[in-house]
């Protein structure tokens, strides 16, 4: 068959793309070159519904071994009891959670989309919040942290079946222990989605999750820097606590009802691939070079939050504990999409983002939200952070000057050339 040049040529220039610019949304990363190969593998081709060992397909001796391997290294990771690693996204891990312990109609209290939430987390465009009644806490003006008497308060008054901590767009280490308090109070499971912060909980670099929570999801992509995928995790087989049946009217072990959620519940066949990728990046994240990859993330994250407070930035909650940042335009009279507009022009990606008690719309914002997982890969140090940081601003305080524009793309290609990415790809 002829080679699909079209589609190649398109994956070409992605990659110079990838390669030009300073990458800083949050959520992204750069996998390793093994983590693309085991994606772009022969596993693929196989069909593996079910679990190692319990398949509903024959041939999947070797599978079973990846998967296994998969589940063997996050669990030696977070040093958690359960695994599931075949959701397909953070959002399908969130989805057969929810379908695993609640019914339609049960009630649900998350992080506020427009305060740093996510979408899974109870917003009405998504499932979560159309098959499920959301409430929602929020974060305190005052200190743009998280506001614990509204959460503790919300939880006593509406009874939720699930609290949900875990954000897309919080700078600050979260407090388990007093959630579950309050979660125990009400009888509620507590979720933590630790998408975001994962890589950092795994080193210890923030408090972690998994004494406090009944269940932890994560995606693997961003700070776990693996590929694209979702894992469910569970410190101990929590004995099912409240006697949660499953459709034959049985009380399951809690790892029974979760397995089955995602499969059959929520997904077809396993993506074997993507676990093999997922496997290798879990073998990486045991590795000492990821501590000292994880440690330099925190680094250049706080670096990065001090540069943009000298410069008269505003920082929600005034800084960082992790790798991003949510910052407030409104003092430099720049909306979020105007910002990251123009400086996707000038190849510095990031994106805009409400920020707490935003008075414009999610489409508009007065917030861009700036991480440095992805360009801490590509080796960059805290000096480098106040270079992006002057480039940024640049910009900012020029933001109608194409000239500007034009010489700062020139500067940041030439940075981003001290830092090459995937030399070995042609
Ligand atoms: N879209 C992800 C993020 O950017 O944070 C969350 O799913």
């Amino acid at each position: 068959m002829q080679k699909d040049t079209v589609v190649f040529n398109l994956i070409d220039k992605e990659l110079e793309r990838q390669r030009h610019g300073i990458e800083l949304i949050a959520s992204e990363n750069f996998t390793s070159l093994q983590v693309m190969e085991a994606m772009g593998s022969c596993l693929t081709n196989k069909y593996a519904e079910g679990y190692p060992g319990k398949r509903y397909y024959g041939g999947c001796e070797v599978v079973d071994q990846v998967e296994q391997l998969a589940i063997d290294r996050i669990k030696q990771v977070f040093n958690c009891e359960y695994a599931n690693v075949q959701p397909h996204s953070g959002a399908q891990a969130n989805a057969a959670l929810m379908l695993a312990i609640l019914q339609p109609g049960d009630k649900i209290l998350g992080l506020d989309l427009s305060m740093g939430g996510h979408l899974t987390h109870g917003s009405p465009v998504n499932f979560s919040g159309k098959y499920f009644k959301p409430f929602f806490y929020g974060v305190k003006k005052d200190t743009g942290l998280i506001d614990y008497e509204m959460l503790e308060e919300k939880a006593r008054t509406e009874k939720p079946q699930l609290i949900i901590c875990g954000a897309s767009a919080y700078s600050r280490d979260i407090d388990y222990p007093r959630i579950r308090k309050v979660a125990d109070e009400i009888g509620a499971f507590v979720l933590c989605d630790m998408s975001h912060p994962a890589g950092l909980i795994a080193k210890g670099l923030l408090s972690s999750p998994f004494d406090h929570c009944h269940f932890v999801t994560s995606t693997t992509h961003k700070t776990l820097r693996g590929p694209r995928g979702g894992v469910i995790l569970m410190k101990k087989d929590f004995e099912n606590p409240f006697g949660l049946k499953d459709v034959k009217g049985n009380i399951r072990m809690m790892s029974n009802l979760l397995d089955m959620a995602v499969f059959p519940g929520t997904q077809g066949g396993p993506l074997e691939h993507v676990i093999a990728a997922k496997a290798v990046a879990f073998g990486e994240l045991l590795s000492d070079e990821f501590t000292v990859y994880i440690n330099q993330v925190q680094k250049n994250a706080q670096a990065m939050a001090k540069a943009f407070v000298e410069k008269d930035y505003q920082i929600i909650s005034g800084g960082t504990d992790n790798h991003l940042m949510l910052i407030d335009l409104r003092n430099k009279n720049i909306t979020g999409k105007k910002a990251q507009e123009t400086l996707d022009k000038a190849h510095i990606t990031l994106n805009k983002n409400a920020v707490p008690f935003d008075d414009k719309s999610p489409f508009v914002t007065s917030g861009i939200r700036v991480g440095v997982p992805a360009i801490t890969t590509r080796g960059m140090k805290e000096n480098d952070m106040q270079t992006v940081v002057n480039l940024i601003d640049k910009i900012l305080m020029d933001i109608d000057n194409e000239a500007t524009i034009n010489a700062v793309r020139e500067e940041v290609k030439q940075l981003m050339g001290k830092f090459p990415l995937y030399p070995d790809l042609a």
